[in-house]
């Protein structure tokens, strides 16, 4: 098995440390910590369940010690696809007990990306629900494990989380807080989702930071609407941050309006994290009938771009501050801070958390652009990562020979410190928070065997923010679009990588499609969309 680890330069390390940035804490130590300094209060709830940190402790202690009694060893991987539930806690911390590296999968994949993420971390379990929004991810998980000689153990969250508890047992000492706590996984700009190796060190250097640049305490209540597995929601600062603050996790079951409003009145939620579209709903929705959430006093809007007529909106309408927050899985976290002014808060995406976070905005030739200038966005710091897990090629690609990761995206910096996001130079699609690969989708295109080729783009959509739309030369005669959704259905993917439109052309473009050619046949492709939009 190979070793998942995340190395940064000594020097930089050092300095990290010295700084009191990296300050040696790991996360099963934290559990016990609030298990020991407010085991009465209550961590988290959703609709029927209440759990104390000391209930929190006490499940993830006693399924560490069933993890340990299967026979799972310190430093192996286990995928872990669950909604926003109570049992995703004590999974996690659980698995952070036992000394194990829990894979974050996201409710909407299906068998094609879990296999990819079970084999490229060479997992030897998952642990799952049995339905998640009516699909049978128990099945699912059987299946995977039927498939992939390794994947040997099956975890149920409903009913049977419970049977898989020990009685409390000796667990393995405490990790190192330089080693790798988890796998995230990227949004993926080529091909398939690579793996984000974070470390004890450098992740609880974000939440300790997130939660105190977002004004979080013991009295705050965070309600988690968005996928708890996501980056954005696990951390910026999300329900680890607010459980490293002391507060409160509230879980939505579903993202709509109505059900967050009951929950924030119910609960007395003080802060959520949305992306732009369901922002745009939410608010919509309180226009229409009316919110009565006095109690939130901030809302986030991130993982695409939230454009300044929307933003105006936040606080007149939901009686809240915005914060704006710009982040990725790999690292970088750039965020509003809620004492800005109006116009950094609805025209901007933050500035770094660290003072450390280096920023970097380039031209093409990886030159310095001038002050104020757009350029790509490169950046290193103490919670950014130097490497993927396992990804050689794509190492060599997104990383710079000083270590600054390539994000993609293109910015331009304010004097204020403060960044703005005018675009992306990758190919992937920002659907509605959701990153698509052009590539990948290209490829389950192109396994069809009357597609002789394909290219998807992005377009822009006033609901979703960016749809995607497949241009396709059939092989041959007449080729129908429902057939080829059919067909993509039948691939097992997460539902929203189907693209949105099928346009089938006569040819794609003058030259020859290769690897090198497809980039310039998506821009010139996206221009031509974007034109005639
Ligand atoms: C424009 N583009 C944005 C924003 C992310 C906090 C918040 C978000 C994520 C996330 C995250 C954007 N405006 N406000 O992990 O901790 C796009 C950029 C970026 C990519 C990263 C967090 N916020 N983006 O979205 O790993 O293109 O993380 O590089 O899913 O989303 O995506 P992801």
């Amino acid at each position: 098995m190979k070793p998942v680890e995340q190395v940064w330069s000594p020097e930089l390390a050092a300095h990290y440390e010295s700084q009191g940035h990296w300050r040696g804490e790991t996360f099963p130590a934290l559990l016990r910590r609030w298990d020991a300094l407010h085991p009465e209060r209550i961590a988290i709830q959703d609709r029927t369940s209440a759990w104390t940190y000391g209930d929190l402790a006490d499940r993830a202690h006693r399924f560490a010690a069933g993890l340990r009694k299967a026979g799972l060893q310190p430093g192996e991987r286990v995928l872990v696809q669950m909604g926003n539930v109570p049992e995703f806690f004590q999974a996690v911390f659980g698995l952070f007990a036992a000394g194990l590296i829990p894979v974050y999968a996201l409710p909407a994949h299906r068998r094609t990306e879990l296999e990819h993420l079970a084999r490229k971390s060479e997992a030897v379990g998952i642990i799952t629900q049995s339905r998640i929004a009516g699909f049978d991810h128990a099945g699912l998980a059987q299946a995977l494990a039927d498939t992939i000689p390794a994947l040997r153990h099956v975890f149920v969250a409903d009913p049977d989380l419970e049977n898989a508890c020990a009685e409390p047992a000796a667990l393995p000492e405490d990790p190192s807080a330089r080693s790798v706590a988890f796998l995230q996984i990227s949004g993926g700009s080529t091909g398939l989702s690579k793996l984000i190796p974070r470390t004890h060190d450098d992740y609880i250097y974000t939440l300790r930071e997130s939660a105190r640049i977002c004004g979080l305490d013991a009295q705050s209540v965070y309600l988690a609407v968005l996928p708890v597995a996501h980056n954005f929601t696990m951390s910026s600062p999300g329900v680890f941050g607010t459980l490293y603050a002391g507060g409160r996790v509230v879980l939505a079951g579903d993202p709509r309006p109505e059900t967050g409003f009951a929950l924030i009145r119910e609960h007395g939620v003080t802060m959520t994290a949305l992306v732009p579209p369901l922002a745009m709903k939410w608010m919509d929705t309180a226009e229409r009938i009316g919110a009565d959430i006095p109690s939130l006093q901030v809302l986030q809007v991130g993982g695409a771009k939230f454009l300044p007529d929307a933003a105006r909106r936040v606080a007149p309408v939901l009686g809240c501050t915005l914060q704006q927050v710009f982040g990725m899985a790999e690292g970088l976290v750039n965020y509003t801070r809620l004492d800005d002014d109006e116009t950094t808060i609805t025209e901007t995406q933050g500035r770094p958390i660290s003072p450390d976070d280096e920023i970097l905005i380039v031209d093409d030739e990886d030159t310095p652009v001038a002050p104020d200038e757009a350029g790509h966005l490169l950046t290193r710091g103490p919670y950014t990562i130097r490497a993927y897990h396992d990804e050689p090629a794509a190492n060599a690609r997104s990383f710079t020979a000083e270590g600054f990761y390539r994000t993609g995206d293109i910015v331009r910096q304010l004097p204020t410190g403060h960044l703005v996001v005018q675009g992306r130079a990758t190919d992937h699609i920002n659907r509605a928070g959701e990153k698509i690969s052009a590539e990948e989708i290209e490829d389950h295109l192109i396994a069809h065997p009357d597609v002789l080729d394909a290219v998807v783009v992005s377009v822009p959509d006033a609901q979703l923010g960016e749809r995607t739309c497949a241009f396709i030369l059939p092989r041959g005669g007449a080729l129908e679009p429902a057939v080829l959704r059919r067909w993509m259905r039948g691939r097992e993917i997460a539902a929203y990588k189907i693209p949105d439109e099928m346009r089938m052309v006569d040819e794609l473009g003058t030259t020859a499609v290769g690897k090198i050619s497809r980039r310039a046949l998506r821009a010139q492709l996206q221009k031509d969309m974007t034109e005639t939009e």
